[in-house]
């Protein structure tokens, strides 16, 4: 008997509590390795998050997994060992979060300072262990990951798969000298953390992200310049598949070769645990099936205000305009007026921000 482990990082905020989980339970559902009778396998799991939501996303996973899981992990060579790691913990932490501010001020607005938080998490299990899976939170697992955990890294930095034809010439634009390399979505790694902690790559990436330029995707940026594509290898497109992006995954259906892990990016206020996900669309429908397993009644685990139940609550013109029609069409009246009046509300406010600089000076 051999045993193997499998240490997987998520980094997150409270909100994305139920997507991590539905992506636990993908991945462990598709992890029934019956090639491979005699290894044991022990999957880590590491979950990084500002330490004000980390009880909040722990209580989560606890009453809505654990029990679900528990069963099916019985028979199975399969253990699980839950981490649960404060990021302020990470003695670059304090460092970035200064400086933070003014960067994402500068890159693409709607990143929050959670997408740097891989950063740093990967830098703390640097000195832990010598090899993880990170993945992002908006990501469905239908595949086994057993093959491409096994993937030899131990001579570059991580391997990766490549982003979208436009993401890569809008990073060119910025670094000419680029234009014969590939360049990688950094929502799946497979971080080769021993050379990662030689090199010091994080601290090379943070100085990098809170030097002057102008960056499109603020670290993913940063990871493909430091990286550099000769440290890397890449790997098929069935390991990050851009199902909204890459129009490959169009016409794949359910006999031929499914995406193992099937990403969600692109889709900013449409992610597929949304209220408003159009089901009409495959992939929306999948991530929907496997999340009525954990939340059975999903249809109303948003809300108007944040309490202890709700995972995700409007907070912008465009989140109320989405839940007044919504509701709307749920019949659920008073939510909707509610709605829509907060939705006027911010838009005015919005509209009298944005003209601010044309009224004239006395
Ligand atoms: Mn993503």
């Amino acid at each position: 008997m051999t045993n193997e482990k499998i240490n997987i990082l998520f980094c997150l905020d409270h909100r994305f509590s139920l997507p991590v989980t539905v992506l636990i339970d993908s991945l462990i559902r598709n992890c029934q390795q019956k090639d491979s009778a005699e290894t044991n396998y022990e999957m880590n799991i590491f979950l990084y998050s500002e330490r004000k939501y980390l009880s909040k996303i722990q209580n989560y996973i606890k009453s809505h997994l654990m029990s679900k899981i528990q069963s099916a992990l019985t028979d199975n060579k399969l253990s699980l060992n839950f981490h649960y790691c404060a990021m302020e913990d990470c003695s670059l932490f304090s460092k970035l979060a200064n400086a933070v501010d003014s960067i994402l001020a500068k890159v693409y607005k709607y990143l929050s300072f959670a997408t740097l938080y891989r950063l740093l998490a990967i830098d703390d299990l640097s000195k832990k262990i010598d090899k993880v899976l990170f993945l992002d939170v908006d990501i469905l697992c239908y595949g086994s990951i057993f093959e491409l955990y096994n993937i030899d890294v131990r001579d570059s930095y991580a391997a990766v798969v490549e982003d979208s034809r436009e993401s890569t010439d809008r990073f060119k634009q910025i670094f000419p000298e680029w234009s014969n390399k590939h360049y990688f979505n950094a929502g799946m790694l497979l971080v080769n953390l021993s050379l990662w902690h030689t090199d010091q790559i994080t601290k090379r990436l943070v100085d990098f992200i809170v030097s002057e330029k102008p960056l499109n995707f603020a670290d993913q940026d940063a990871l493909n310049y430091i990286l550099d594509d000769k440290h890397l290898i890449y790997l098929p497109k069935k390991y990050n598949a851009l199902i909204k992006i890459d129009k490959i995954w169009d016409k794949v259906s359910n006999n031929e070769e499914f995406p193992v892990l099937i990403h969600y990016a692109g889709y900013r206020r449409n992610k597929p645990w949304k209220p408003n996900t159009d089901l009409k669309n495959k992939w929306n429908y999948l991530y929907q099936s496997y999340m009525e397993h954990i939340e059975p009644n999903h249809k109303y685990w948003w809300a108007l205000k944040s309490s202890e139940k709700i995972l995700w609550s409007p907070e912008t013109e465009k989140d109320f305009k989405l839940m007044a029609i919504h509701s709307l069409k749920k019949f659920r009246i008073f939510t909707s007026v509610v709605c829509f009046v907060k939705y006027l509300y911010l838009k005015n406010i919005n509209y009298r921000n944005r003209y601010k600089d044309l009224r004239i000076s006395k």
